[in-house]
């Protein structure tokens, strides 16, 4: 008999894989004694869109106050980074806005650098990549479609140019505590001694000012949060009703992170396709979809003191609201 065989594309491959690591975090999340999936599913298109909007809206001050910082300190930032030659390394590839104001001044100091922008997703990455070559076709862009450690530790191997990375927007609050440690020293690990980090964090502050960034007039943030289910029914084949659940969001001083969810208004059961299982929600059962943890100073001393990087100096806005920490990685 004649055997029969089928090849697959790495496309089919690749997509197969990220559906089922959405569905086995759903099941895992879902088993959770409090239900709860991990916030990078709230940024499909829909969700991406919508967190755009939420970076513009009045209540919502850490987009600005890191711009502020930016437009303030970047001199004194590509002054700190000087070296023959810069990789300037941007992990989780936004829309570069920010970016481009530190672009611009490494530009401006005649400082030889090449913009490598790194994601898991290779549209996020291609997408930047087209806009700022076309915006600015004298830069060089090396954008890296990897996990941010294999793309680091491949880049730190590379030549000698110094590595300055990028992790803005305060990203690093929506791990839970273990897993900043985790990743912040496999960053570490992954670069060179006098390589350095550039890491936005949102600072405590009052609680009115934190609660009304997370729910803001319009319902921006409910809809972003509401559209995971939405996506879940989509692509997990789920029968999630959203006008059944209602969107939940608290500062919790106590472990110093706004925990946000989505309440069940009513005891019902929700089904999933992709895990042929039922989930039961009790009335006003929370399903846990973000927490956005806040720092102090000293928190992040503490926590660049246990890995072993060397803060060079903090940049923060007027009001203090927020901070760019510039690190130093330092190996003997
Ligand atoms: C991306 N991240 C830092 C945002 C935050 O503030 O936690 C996501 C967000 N969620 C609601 N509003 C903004």
């Amino acid at each position: 008999m004649k055997a029969t065989y089928q090849v697959l594309s790495p496309g089919d491959v690749r997509s197969c894989n990220e559906h089922d690591e959405f569905a086995s975090d759903l099941l895992y999340g879902m088993s959770q004694p409090v239900k709860r999936i991990p916030s990078k599913y709230l940024y499909d298109e829909t969700g991406s869109r919508l967190f755009c909007r939420i970076m513009e809206l009045p209540e919502y001050y850490p987009t600005r106050c890191e711009t502020e910082i930016l437009l303030r300190y970047s001199p004194a930032i590509a002054q700190a980074v000087s070296s023959p030659r810069l990789n300037l390394v941007e992990l989780g590839a936004g829309d570069g806005s920010k970016t481009r104001i530190l672009i611009n001044e490494l530009r401006s100091q005649k400082i030889d650098f090449r913009y490598v922008p790194i994601d898991i997703s290779e549209s996020a990455v291609s997408g930047l990549c087209s806009n700022l070559s076309q915006e600015c076709p004298e830069i060089a862009i090396n954008g890296l479609v990897s996990d941010y450690f294999v793309g680091v530790d491949w880049l730190s191997h590379q030549n000698a140019a110094r590595n300055l990375i990028l992790f803005l927007g305060s990203n690093i609050g929506n791990f839970e505590p273990a897993h900043q440690i985790q990743f912040l020293s496999g960053l570490w690990n992954a670069l060179n001694h006098g390589d350095y980090v550039l890491i936005g964090m949102d600072l405590k502050k009052d609680a009115a000012i934190i609660n009304q960034a997370y729910n803001d007039a319009q319902g921006v943030t409910a809809a972003f949060n509401l559209n995971l289910l939405n996506r879940i029914n989509r692509e997990l084949g789920g029968n999630f009703d959203p006008d059944q659940f209602v969107y939940y969001s608290a500062w919790d001083a106590f472990d110093g992170a706004v925990k946000s969810c989505l309440l069940s208004k009513k005891s019902q059961s929700v089904y999933i396709d992709a895990l042929c299982r039922a989930f039961s929600f009790d009335a006003w059962e929370p399903f846990h979809t973000e927490s956005s943890y806040k720092f102090t100073i000293s928190d992040i001393r503490e926590k660049v003191r246990r890995i072993g990087f060397e803060i060079i100096e903090n940049y923060s806005d007027a009001r203090h609201y927020f901070v760019d920490s510039l690190w130093q990685v330092i190996k003997q």
